[in-house]
């Protein structure tokens, strides 16, 4: 038996999960049906140990953060996602189209501010095409020629091309040649088909969300990934979704950060839906970490959660607390999260510092700027 199976036996686990963390900790691959133990079980701090592990193969000490600003083009949306709090029909009271004179004016502002990382993600506007964006990403990259453009879901790119009536291919390969770098993991939500049908009825599906990035990544367009829980799946359907996103992984190794979004109920359709509990939240955390052994980094969005649940995350697998955001976006504040999500670097730092992890202030493509 290794040493430090050894040390974790005083937790009394039981034959099934020594059987696992002994894979964990000589770094074999888990499979679904050990996935689907591991979250049934709750042994927590053998999570947090076992995550933890796997982190620091992958990161070592270090917890990455970076500089960033968000654009939300718009909120006015032709789907009816259920979970969403933000989306508005075209005239209704709260919707808001931004020109591309004012984004233009936000990268200008935030760049001088010293941001690295514009991340753009909005509703799927009934009219704007894929020659409206291309057209942004252009006029974003003369403003800010050094910033990273992070830019739009599967979903919205699905849109856009269809929209202008080109395929998947040509409308990355226009907007890469107008400057966009990579791509957020958002319109991922549970791939569960039936489950997808009843939360999200008219967007993207799953195997056309797992395309796209794949025709992404085949194109050097690294992505994220991310999956929406908390709303009424189970164990199962998380794995499955896990199981879709490492497959895709061993054939591209396009993604390079898994985020786990927890769903928050405010001003939506489910709001009567208890949100998870942090002790789920560190599980499920720590099972991703686990399981996802080809996806580089696992990112604790402390928007969503709290900055404090975002730093206990960092004791279960988490090795990156995304950005400083600079209260930019509202897709998060709408649904329950914090009111003006704003971050330091020297609050980022702190977090970090104080479970003596080491802070790395990063690109987007996880290069370290800065050893704090
Ligand atoms: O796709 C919407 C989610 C996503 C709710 O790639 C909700 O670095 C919970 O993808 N409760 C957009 N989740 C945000 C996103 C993201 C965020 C941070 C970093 C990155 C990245 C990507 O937000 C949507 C949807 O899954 N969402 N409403 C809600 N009420
Ligand atoms: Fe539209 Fe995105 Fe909201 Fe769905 S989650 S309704 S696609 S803005």
């Amino acid at each position: 038996m290794n040493s430090e199976l050894l040390l974790i036996n005083p937790l009394h686990i039981s034959d099934e999960l020594k059987a696992i963390s002994s894979k964990v900790l000589s770094r074999q691959r888990i499979s679904s049906g050990d996935a689907l133990h591991l979250y049934q079980s709750n042994n927590l701090a053998l999570l947090g140990v076992l995550a933890t592990h796997a982190k620091q193969h992958l990161s070592g000490n270090y917890v990455y953060f970076n500089r960033n600003f968000h654009i939300e083009p718009t909120n006015i949306c032709i789907n009816h996602c259920k979970f969403c709090s933000y989306r508005r029909r075209k005239g209704q009271n709260g919707a808001w189209e931004c020109s591309i004179e004012e984004m233009v004016e936000d990268v200008k502002k935030f760049t001088a501010k010293g941001a690295t990382e514009v991340h753009i993600v909005g509703g799927v506007h009934p009219d704007r095409d894929i020659n409206f964006y291309t057209d942004l990403i252009t006029s974003i990259r003369k403003a800010g020629p050094k910033l990273n453009i992070k830019a739009f879901t599967a979903v919205e790119i699905d849109q856009m091309c269809e929209k202008g009536n080109i395929s998947i291919e040509e409308g990355l390969k226009r907007l890469k040649d107008a400057g966009l770098e990579s791509m957020p993991g958002g319109g991922a939500e549970i791939f569960d088909e039936e489950l997808r049908a009843k939360i999200c009825p008219d967007k993207t599906g799953s195997n056309e969300w797992l395309r796209i990035h794949a025709v992404a990544h085949k194109m050097g367009i690294p992505t994220n990934s991310t999956m929406l829980y908390g709303l009424l799946e189970n164990y199962e359907q998380r794995v499955d979704h896990l199981n879709r996103l490492r497959e895709l992984q061993d054939q591209t190794g396009g993604f390079n950060a898994f985020i786990p979004l927890k769903f928050r109920r405010e001003n939506n359709e489910y709001s009567k839906v208890k949100e998870s509990t942090l002790i789920e939240d560190l599980k499920n955390y720590a099972v991703s970490r686990i399981f996802l052994d080809n996806i580089p980094h696992l990112k604790a969005y402390w928007p969503m959660i709290g900055k404090q649940a975002a730093q206990l995350s960092l004791n279960f697998g988490v090795d990156d607390l995304d950005g400083t955001i600079d209260d930019t976006t509202k897709i998060y504040s709408m649904a329950g999260g914090d009111d003006k999500p704003t971050a330091s670097r020297e609050e980022l730092v702190a977090l970090i510092k104080e479970l003596n992890l080491v802070p790395a202030e990063r690109d987007t493509l996880y290069n370290i700027l800065q050893i704090w």
